[in-house]
């Protein structure tokens, strides 16, 4: 079922049309079908970014412009079908950050809450709101909403992260913040490793009772979350559209763990080809282990370690793989579900 079209025109109705439309307003029978489709229309299309195209590129930029110049430097990864918009998906971004040996990203705030997923390098970090976390490969790490932030790397190799932010969605809602610390850093006041070993443990300090949208936890490590997939691959009882898939969680209420991207885990068995799937929440991949191809749309798209790609809402996805591979993945799910609009289904 689909709408109908707009109603014929005549004379009269296209003049009465520019008569009101000087005064600032328009018939809704003319725009109907446009506005209100059977289903999403998205500009958002399916697209892979290699790693070793982006890793040149960025260390590139490397040599164009310092972190501290840029403010970040990040190359954005645009959708094709939305250039110019600075976006993945029609409600998230996401970019690639270079932060070099010695360098420093400095401290600032904004209401967007941003995730980093790391790609490559070792013994880079990141602090937020007093507390810093070291980075290594396949480490999720969250910045919270109005939360300061930088970040640095004293390390004798390049940091590369995915940046994921709710830029759009914010934009959408007119509720855009930033501010600049008045220093490079923001002092450090909590030892390493705080939160982790008080929310992330499966244990709660006794007598915390947080309701807060935002998981406390800042780093969830590769480490944990590779050992917990593997385990579970023992049993073979996967799920015939995800194989194993976990998802980040806020230990406050087992929520996402962040109020407006949801962040997951998941590991694809060697051989394993998955049933169709879609679902209306546009989703980013980053490849942390083995390759594949997905099927998205009818398209096919290759990838091995490091490559992002994308799938729109609602096209019908398959993933195929010849050897384990492990996938990390965001998508505006968390959104969509609090606003009762988020749907899948799966093919047979
Ligand atoms: C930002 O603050 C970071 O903190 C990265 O690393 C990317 C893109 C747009 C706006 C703010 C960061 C960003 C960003």
């Amino acid at each position: 079922m689909s709408l109908e079209n707009a109603p014929e025109n005549t004379d009269e109705r296209s003049a009465f049309y520019d008569r009101i439309a000087d005064d600032n307003f328009t018939p809704l029978w003319q725009v109907l079908s446009n506005i209100i489709t059977a289903e999403p229309q998205s500009g958002c299309r399916a697209h892979l970014w290699p790693y070793s195209k982006a890793r040149e590129y960025l260390l590139e930029s490397g040599q164009l412009i310092t972190a501290k110049e840029a403010e970040r430097r990040v190359l954005i990864l645009e959708n094709p079908g939305m250039r110019g918009l600075s976006c993945i998906t029609t409600s998230l971004y996401a970019g690639l950050q270079l932060v070099l040996p010695d360098e420093v990203a400095p401290a600032h705030r904004h209401s967007q809450s941003a995730l980093r997923f790391v790609i490559e390098g070792s013994g880079g970090h990141t602090t937020v709101n007093g507390e810093k976390t070291t980075m290594e490969v396949g480490d999720f790490v969250i910045t919270p909403p109005w939360a300061w932030h930088d970040h640095g790397n004293k390390s004798d190799e390049p940091m590369i992260w995915l940046d994921g932010l709710d830029i759009p969605i914010v934009s959408l809602f007119d509720t855009s913040f930033a501010d600049r610390y008045q220093e490079e850093t923001q002092p450090l006041t909590k030892p390493d490793g705080d939160s982790l070993a008080r929310y992330g443990t499966n244990m709660l300090p006794v007598d915390y009772h947080s309701k807060s949208i935002v998981s406390p936890i800042f780093s969830y490590p590769f480490e944990r979350t590779r050992e917990a997939l593997e385990k579970l691959k023992q049993k073979d009882e996967w799920d015939a559209c995800h194989g194993i898939k976990l998802r980040y969680i806020n230990p406050n209420d087992g929520g996402y763990a962040m109020p407006t991207i949801a962040p997951f885990m998941q590991l694809l068995p060697s051989g394993f080809s998955t049933r169709r799937y879609r679902s209306t929440d546009a989703t980013v991949f980053s490849v942390v282990e083995g390759s594949g191809v997905s099927i998205i749309n009818g398209e096919s798209f290759s990838w091995s370690p490091r490559d992002t790609f994308v799938v729109p809402s609602h096209q019908w996805v398959t993933h195929e793989t010849s050897e384990d591979a492990v996938l990390f993945s965001f998508s505006d799910r968390v959104a969509q579900e609090k606003l009762g609009l988020w749907r899948e289904q799966r093919g047979r």
